[in-house]
């Protein structure tokens, strides 16, 4: 599934600010298509596991926590080098500093609630996904 698939989540403050068909909206209108959707509500355990990359950082106990808060949206989506376009479409970390009409620079509050996850590689795509859809498979 290289190069043509990605893993993304909508935050709890998506939710909360009920901005999730918007985002939606945007990620469908820019090629990529939904292939795996689900609200859930991650465990903190499931956050860290999540973000088991960032455990050494500062910041690692406050995201899984802000992670877990609330419910989530997640969903795999395939488009042709759909990492890459994906995390131009969604901007960088800090919304502040993200490019006019990215996802973040919109819907984005600060840098942990930052609206939207996106994987930073195809192998991570793959292991998030197997994470939050473990009975998935592309076709
Ligand atoms: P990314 O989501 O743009 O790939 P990462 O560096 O992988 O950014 O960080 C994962 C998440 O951790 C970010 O989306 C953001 O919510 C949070 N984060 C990153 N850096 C900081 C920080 O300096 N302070 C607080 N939260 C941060
Ligand atoms: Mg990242």
């Amino acid at each position: 599934m290289a190069k043509n698939f990605t893993f993304s989540m909508l935050k709890p403050g998506v939710l909360q600010d009920r901005q999730v068909g918007r985002i939606m909206a945007q990620i469908e209108d820019n090629g990529f298509e939904i292939k795996a959707l689900k609200r859930t509500q991650l465990t903190l355990e499931d956050a860290e596991t999540f973000y088991a990359i960032h455990q050494e950082r500062p910041f690692y106990e406050e995201l899984c926590k802000y992670m877990a808060s609330g419910p989530i949206v997640a969903m795999v989506l395939a488009k042709p080098n759909a990492v890459a376009d994906f995390r131009a479409l969604i901007g960088v970390t800090n919304p502040a500093e993200a490019a006019p009409d990215t996802i973040r620079k919109q819907f984005g509050k600060s840098i942990d609630a930052n609206a939207i996850h996106g994987s930073d590689s195809d192998e991570t795509a793959a292991t998030e996904i197997a994470l939050l859809f473990p009975e998935w498979k592309s076709d």
